[in-house]
């Protein structure tokens, strides 16, 4: 996060706490930890950079009073930020990845009880599109990505309690000429 090249750890606290960044000395010690945002009832983190200026974003899944993206800057304030769900939107699960092959880093958010759904990074962070994975709600406890067959398009796994869990094969066209083409659908 502060680009020593040392790795550095980054929490997600409940019960409307702050979430902490801990600075990695270079020898595991985390000691140094600086708190970010406001306190939420946290339940994932994700951190990419999504406006492809150098400085990593922290992206957080809230339970109770929406999901946070926190912009990365040189003074690593977390000041600039953007709510993107609804305050009531329960979520447990993110993860990141381009799921339409655009070259900029899609947001994938996982709900208990409301539709799961990808944020479409438009033009590397300047706005955000939802597609909802299935009208569906369930009570999802984790959302990954993979290329289960391997056509080089992440596809997506959604981890459900009280009900069967479901893979999604990836529904982008892989670029805009095989699109024209009519391929990769
Ligand atoms: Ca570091
Ligand atoms: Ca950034
Ligand atoms: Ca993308
Ligand atoms: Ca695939």
């Amino acid at each position: 996060m502060n680009h020593d090249g040392h790795l550095d750890l980054i929490t997600a606290s409940r019960d409307n706490q702050h979430s902490h960044i801990y600075y990695n000395d270079g020898q595991t010690n985390f000691t140094n930890k600086q708190a970010f945002g406001n306190p939420a009832d946290t339940r994932s983190i994700a951190v990419i950079d999504l406006n492809k200026d150098g400085y990593p974003e922290i992206i957080k899944g809230n339970v109770v009073g929406g999901n946070v993206i926190y912009f990365g800057s040189k003074d690593r304030q977390y000041t600039r930020t953007i709510q993107f769900s609804s305050a009531k939107e329960e979520t447990s699960s993110l993860a990141v990845a381009d799921v339409d092959s655009d070259g900029d880093t899609d947001i994938l958010v996982g709900n208990f009880n409301a539709s799961n759904y990808i944020m479409l990074n438009k033009n590397a962070g300047q706005s955000f599109e939802q597609v909802k994975l299935s009208p569906q709600k369930y009570a999802t406890y984790d959302i990954v990505v993979a290329d289960l067959n391997k056509d080089s398009r992440e596809d997506i796994l959604v981890g459900n309690s009280d009900g069967l869990s479901f893979y999604y094969l990836n529904p982008f066209p892989k670029n805009k000429k095989a699109a024209e083409n009519g391929e990769g659908r």
